[in-house]
């Protein structure tokens, strides 16, 4: 892994907007799908995945969710039940209440919390579908009460047709209501715009392949869609008080995601960069995913040795990363100065794989510095407000006058009168209330 000092560090940051033929491609399905329906769902999964959909196929069965908890072993069900419990511990805090407040004048002013309708959850095929992910995404959601969870998957994955007995055990312990066995940018499209034997959604969320984040960037607007996420990224804020086979292994914890994922530590401690940089080396030879986690280390990976740590602070809150791990001395007492991270683990026992799986807190969190003005999935992704309104004749009678003020500054006469026609018959005492 490379050393260098903050000013030397370049950091790079590939965003994939696809190529101009993955667009026209994406547009095209899209398009298909909305005008054709099933016709063109059924067309698309046969070219792309290679299988023949029909109508009594299309949604994965009691029966076949049974056999999948028969295909598992019971430590991955318990597993399961264990982070989803902890999951929804930890969500439930965030539920909002409706609010209404009753002003002295006979008004009331509130809000009224409505969860989503229907909520679409994308979960992809091969070597990214995880089934943690599954909770991450469905987990808030039920806790803000949607009442529809659809999740759509690939119907074949590597050659080999059917879905991941994995992915359905955690559907099913999450709570999803349906399941279909649609990908790829034709089932963003059944999602958005629905189809015969696909109800329409109101948000679409789940992470996918380019043609799936290029057709959530299509039906955008008319449904909801969550942040397209990057790569995964960690960042090791570490003194010389770390253990450095640890961070190497929270580094690489994170590298072996993908070729593209971004593992760097932040440290004042020229020691213990040699240290990480050489165990680094160590644990990728013996690490299955060796290939992936190398090219990642290689590419986007680096150890930035800072002049103090109150300079790799500043360096972390120009990052922004997604995930930051502090293991100093008093990592408590740095958080306060960390304004720029989407999950903060401190000290030596918060691997981020705590946090991937089992603590609690939603593991899709803003990548590629979007932390600097967004926030992980949560129970906010999936309700909704609406305002309410009680204006008593009190309260109208005493702001009526500036309310006609503003409508006419902006020439609106149609919206003072409104106003005006009240206060007149009010002043004459004509009014049947
Ligand atoms: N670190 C990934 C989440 C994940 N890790 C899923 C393991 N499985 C992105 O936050
Ligand atoms: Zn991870």
């Amino acid at each position: 892994m490379k050393i260098v000092t903050a000013s030397e560090f370049e950091l790079r940051r590939d965003v994939d907007y696809g190529t101009p033929e993955q667009n026209a491609a994406v547009r095209e399905i899209v398009a298909g799908v909305k005008k054709e329906g099933d016709a063109a769902l059924f067309r698309y999964t046969e070219r792309f995945d290679g299988v023949r959909l029909d109508a009594g196929g299309i949604r994965v069965t009691e029966v076949e969710l049974k056999a999948a908890y028969e295909e598992v072993e019971p430590s991955f069900v318990k597993a399961i039940r264990g982070a989803a419990d902890n999951i929804r511990t930890f969500h439930a805090r965030q539920k909002r209440n409706s609010w209404m407040d009753l002003q002295p004048d006979g008004s009331v002013l509130g809000q009224i919390i409505r969860p989503l309708q229907r909520v679409g959850v994308y979960v992809p095929g091969g070597k990214a579908a995880y089934p943690s992910s599954v909770l991450m995404n469905v987990i808030p959601a039920q806790i803000a009460g949607v009442p529809e969870i659809v999740m759509v998957t690939p119907p074949a994955t590597g050659g080999r047709e059917g879905i991941d007995p994995y992915i359905l055990v955690a559907a099913a312990e999450a709570g999803v209501s349906e399941i279909y066995r649609i990908g790829g940018a034709q089932a963003i499209a059944a999602l958005a715009y629905g189809t015969e034997l696909v109800p329409p959604v109101d948000k679409i969320c789940g992470p996918g392949n380019i043609y799936v984040a290029l057709a959530k960037r299509e039906v955008y607007g008319a449904v909801d869609i969550d942040s397209i996420a990057g790569p995964s990224e960690i960042v090791v804020l570490a003194d010389d008080t770390a253990e450095p086979a640890y961070v190497a292994a929270d580094l690489l914890s994170q590298a072996e995601h993908d070729e593209m994922a971004s593992a760097l530590l932040v440290t004042p401690s020229q020691r213990l960069a040699d240290q990480v940089a050489a165990e680094v080396e160590r644990q990728l030879a013996a690490l299955p995913r060796e290939p992936i986690a190398r090219a990642s280390v290689e590419a986007y990976g680096a150890i930035i040795v800072t002049g103090s740590l109150e300079e790799g602070i500043a360096v972390v809150n120009r990052l922004a990363p997604e995930h930051l791990e502090i293991v100093t001395r008093d990592p408590m007492g740095l958080t306060g100065a960390i304004r720029n991270a989407g999950a903060i683990f401190l000290g030596p026992y918060s691997s981020e794989p705590v946090g991937d799986y089992w603590a609690g807190p939603n593991h899709i969190i803003p990548t590629n510095g979007t932390a600097r003005f967004s926030s992980p999935v949560d129970v906010d992704d999936f309700i909704k407000k609406s305002s309410l309104i009680y204006y008593s004749r009190e309260a109208l009678l005493q702001n009526g006058a500036a309310i006609m003020e503003l409508a006419r500054r902006e020439g609106l006469e149609g919206h003072a009168r409104a106003i005006e026609i009240r206060l007149e018959r009010e002043a004459k005492g004509e009014t049947s209330h």
